[in-house]
């Protein structure tokens, strides 16, 4: 069904501007609990122990889970005030339709009815123009069980190829290195090996503000004598307590790793035992690298050769070390590469897989982990499986009682996804937890698609900036209201706990997508009653499999605090440290502890390209992007958490002085950020953290101050994730406040 375009974004008034955010008094009045619920946060990687306090059937505030052991009871801000979404006003109550006529731009609807509809428009699309016209996204705040289910739900009910999930914005690019190198995606060591460095590296990571808890480990083993190296072009929180900064200019990474690894070599600071027994791969590496001397390294990164020199021989003299890093170098054209030179240079030094030496992405998402290995990438199937792998795929399809003709083949990314809407290709979509309105590039591109569609439905507990173009909103069950299993930035799969019921019409995400499912009468294989029925389907799928569950229940996680993957046996311990000398896999088969047939990790030649979108006269200035440690992605939970707003009311942009000065531009002035794509107008706050030729803006709101309205939809060819951490800009200092201020803007 054609929709007419709804031209400014309309709300229903349970959304009012008064409504934005619950300020929680009633609830921290300090009422009395009937039980604690031990769980999660429902926020980052880090997935941090929090018992919630429950009463009757609302959760009224938490306790400190002591005994968890990552993070012994400490929490950040996020975590502290989470449990404030649960009774919050805007929380969806029932399903909603779009509704032009009405003057709030939707209308309630009975929620069989809204799944009734849902099914019919899946069917009309799917039987008009072919299964692979209807798509689906995901997203990695959903329970391992969940994404386990969507990824069935899109290839064996809806037999279509084109499902992906929103961690193709965050984890990808390392997910591709880690595979290329080590045959496996997942952080090699736990973060208790951090304790035991004696160097630590970090590389385009904010962990203050993105991984409070983290930073703790980081510091206890500066008091206890490591060094910490920080690069990044932004002298974050981190970086002030840090040893060595090195002021990287965006997207220039993969010149450093060279840099660094070309003085390795020249210093013969390198375990020649480890590059030979373990490796493959060094010659070609090294050869490549040699050009990369520490002038050249210099010029290209705009670090000083000095400070390059000093980082190398810190790194390379280390007795132990470990490296880490996070979207700041993911997040380019060349994530990949960048990614591989980090592994380059650990492999070089062979520390890693013992303790105290470690290497691994520091994963965004509550189950970016567990979210990314069983199938709801567009190329992969259960148990980190390749969906375009013959031996996988019937693997999959025997377990699912299909044959492999019957499993749709490799999807596009969720970008390209919407270039297919634009292209005709795609008619009708499903979202769970995901808000491309705010999180993709180009937002007015995004738009414009999600208008053309011809059937779109969104599963949320709050209305989002996205769900707002749907044609039907399903409501969807807040973190607390399910249990399920989730996998942390480490590896440790860990149980959520279900604290309360959903309520009003709300259901269980899974309850929904299987209702879907049986209004289609194709229920067969929809039918679970429970997560841990899910669970141990999933446990049965991923079994022989790189990301192995089969050896993890609910109970041995409860027993254990957690499981570390792969655990191919009920028997099995669990794998915190993956490539430990004489670890199982499934791949080496005792080759050794990578997983390759023969064993070996991989090094590979990272090639240095410059950004897709590099300054030019027009557009002189990188504008690069990221977070706040009191806002949480897209925002649409922490713009309603009154403390947490209260934090950071407003999206800024972070200008040197010398810049600001060049542009007349005073502290709280208004900038106009313009990119070939759009404009976005944000209050300047002049900091010397930041490097001269790059600002900075948070990507946490929605709307106009949206700063995904400028940035470019750039792709890494491999792991398809925007380049958000790089796009050339220009500005020009405003005089009067934005038109959006005089207006309306409820939400933001
Ligand atoms: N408070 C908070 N915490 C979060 C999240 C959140 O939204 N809010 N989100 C979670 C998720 S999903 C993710 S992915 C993580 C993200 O965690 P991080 O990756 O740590 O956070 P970002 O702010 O995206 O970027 C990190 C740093 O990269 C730097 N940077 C920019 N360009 C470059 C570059 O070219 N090279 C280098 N070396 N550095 C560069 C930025 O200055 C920034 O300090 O955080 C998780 N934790
Ligand atoms: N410019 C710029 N853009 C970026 C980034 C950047 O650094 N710069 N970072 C990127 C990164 S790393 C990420 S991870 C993405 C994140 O991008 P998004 O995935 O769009 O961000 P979220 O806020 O997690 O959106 C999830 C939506 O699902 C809902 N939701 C959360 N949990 C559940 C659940 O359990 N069930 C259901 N049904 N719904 C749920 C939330 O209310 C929200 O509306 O943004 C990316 N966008
Ligand atoms: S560090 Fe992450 S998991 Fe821990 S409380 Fe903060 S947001 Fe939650
Ligand atoms: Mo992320």
């Amino acid at each position: 069904m054609a929709i007419e375009p709804v031209p400014e974004l309309q709300i229903i008034d349970r959304f009012g501007p008064h409504r934005l955010y619950s300020k929680g008094a009633r609830l921290e009045s300090g009422s009395e609990p009937d039980r604690l619920v031990q769980t999660h946060c429902c926020f980052c990687g880090m997935q941090c122990g929090i018992q919630l306090k429950v009463k009757g059937n609302e959760v009224i505030g938490f306790e400190p889970w002591e005994e968890f052991p990552f993070n012994k009871g400490m929490l950040c801000p996020k975590g502290v005030k989470r449990y404030l979404q649960g009774s919050h006003p805007d929380r969806l109550l029932t399903a909603y339709q779009r509704d032009p006529d009405s003057p709030n731009g939707f209308r309630t609807l009975p929620y069989d009815q809204a799944i009734k509809r849902v099914a019919a428009e899946i069917d009309r699309i799917q039987k008009a123009h072919g299964p692979d016209s209807f798509a689906v996204l995901g997203g990695a705040s959903l329970t391992t069980e969940k994404a386990y289910l969507l990824g069935k739900f899109a290839r064996v009910c809806l037999r279509t190829s084109n499902i992906d999930y929103n961690g193709r914005l965050c984890m990808v690019s390392a997910a591709a290195a880690n595979k290329k190198a080590f045959g496996v995606d997942r952080a090699a060591n736990p973060w208790d090996d951090i304790l035991k460095a004696k160097v630590i590296w970090i590389s385009g990571s904010n962990v203050a503000e993105c991984f409070p808890i983290l930073t703790d480990y980081i510091w206890q083993a500066r008091e206890n004598g490591a060094r910490v190296i920080v690069v990044d072009p932004r002298i974050t929180p981190i970086a002030r307590t840090c040893d060595l900064f090195l002021p990287v200019k965006p997207g220039r990474d993969i010149a450093l790793f060279n840099g660094i690894l070309n003085l390795m070599i020249e210093n013969n600071w390198l375990d020649h035992d480890f590059i030979q027994q373990h490796t493959v791969g060094f010659e070609q590496t090294a050869e490549h690298v040699r050009e990369w001397t520490p002038r050249k390294t210099a010029e290209v990164t705009g670090i000083a050769e000095r400070s390059i020199r000093q980082a190398a021989e810190w790194w390379g003299t280390a007795s132990s070390s470990f490296l880490m890093h996070a979207r700041g170098i993911e997040h380019h054209t060349h994530g990949v590469q960048n990614c591989l030179g980090a592994i380059n240079i650990v492999l070089a030094s062979g520390r890693i897989g013992r303790e105290g030496c470690g290497y691994g992405t520091i994963t965004g998402q509550g189950n970016g982990q567990g979210g990314r290995e069983h199938g709801q990438k567009c190329d992969q199937l259960p148990g980190a499986r390749d969906i375009e792998n013959p031996s996988h795929r019937a693997h999959m399809a025997q377990f699912w009682g299909i044959t492999p003709e019957e499993l749709p083949r490799a999807g596009v990314d969720a970008y390209e996804m919407f270039r297919r809407i634009g292209r005709g290709e795609i008619k009708g979509m499903l979202s769970i937890c995901f808000n491309p309105m705010v999180s993709l590039p180009d937002t007015t591109f995004v738009k414009w698609m999600l208008e053309r569609l011809e059937f779109f439905v969104v599963i949320d507990f709050f209305m989002s900036e996205t769900s707002r173009h749907a044609d039907i909103v399903l409501p969807g069950s807040l973190h607390e209201e399910d249990e399920g299993t989730v996998t942390s930035a480490e590896g440790r799969v860990i149980k959520i706990n279900k604290a309360i019921d959903c309520p009003g019409d709300a259901r269980q995400d899974w309850r929904i997508i299987q209702d879907i499912a049986k209004a289609l009468g194709r229920e067969r294989g929809f039918t679970f009653g429970s997560p841990n029925e899910i669970f141990q389907e999933l446990r049965g799928a991923s079994a022989g499999g790189i990301a192995d569950y089969s050896g993890i229940t609910y109970e041995k996680i409860e027993q254990n605090m957690g499981v570390f993957w792969p655990c191919p046996s009920e028997d099995h311990p669990g794998t915190p440290r993956l490539f430990e000398k004489g670890s199982w896999n499934p791949i080496a088969k005792g080759a050794g502890p990578y997983y390759f047939p023969d064993g070996r990790a991989r090094f590979n030649v990272a090639p240095y390209s410059p950004p897709a979108e590099d300054v030019d006269v027009d557009f002189p200035v990188i504008l690069t992007t990221g977070r706040v440690v009191s806002q949480f992605l897209s925002g649409n939970q922490t713009r309603r958490i009154g403390p947490l707003v209260d934090q950071t009311p407003e999206p800024v942009i972070e200008i040197h002085p010398l810049l600001a000065e060049k542009h007349g531009i005073e502290d709280g002035d208004w900038v106009r950020i313009e990119s070939r794509r759009s404009v976005c107008t944000l209050q300047a706050r002049i900091v010397t953290t930041i490097r001269p030729d790059t600002v900075f803006v948070p990507y946490h709101w929605a709307g106009r101050k949206s700063i995904n309205q400028v940035t470019i939809a750039a792709q890494d060819p491999i792991s398809k994730i925007p380049e958000y951490k790089v796009c050339a800009v220009r500005l020009i200092r405003q005089y009067d406040p934005p038109d959006y201020l005089k207006e309306l803007e409820p939400q933001q």
